[in-house]
């Protein structure tokens, strides 16, 4: 019979192995560089990306799909169109994009990330203001 301490114990090591097997596409972040800028067309949107657990910006990672909607406005429909932009420093993954109008945007992003098997994603929230 297992004693309450060593019960504990197991299950402190199981809930540890548990998390270690969940490692994955959750443990990464996006962020927005600068989270208000003036609204306008052809605005640059450079948004970092970090894995969670080394704290380190993840450079190799193929972005394959963006969307920059009005959502957090109540103005989903309102789609810009997003065009990649070279990336000028490691981790941080540049779009062109227009942001006709003052509010909220939402940054849906879908990656590959190197060693990580499954699609990382992220939204992000960009404020344009007048
Ligand atoms: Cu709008």
């Amino acid at each position: 019979m297992l004693s309450k301490f060593t019960t504990a114990a197991l299950a402190a090591t199981l809930s540890l192995a548990a998390s270690a097997a969940m490692a994955g596409a959750g443990d990464y972040t996006f962020e927005p560089l600068n989270p208000e800028m003036k609204k306008g067309d052809d605005i640059t949107l450079a948004i970092r990306l970090t894995n969670k657990r080394t704290g380190k910006p993840v450079s190799d990672a193929v972005v394959f799909k963006t969307r920059v909607d009005m959502a957090p406005d109540g103005m989903a429909e309102m789609e810009s169109a997003v065009t990649p932009l070279p990336s000028k420093e490691p981790g941080v993954y540049a779009f062109k994009t227009d942001l006709p109008m003052a509010g909220r945007y939402q940054v849906t992003l879908s990656a590959k990330v190197q060693g990580e098997p499954d699609t990382v994603t992220g939204k992000v929230i960009v404020k344009a203001t007048k």
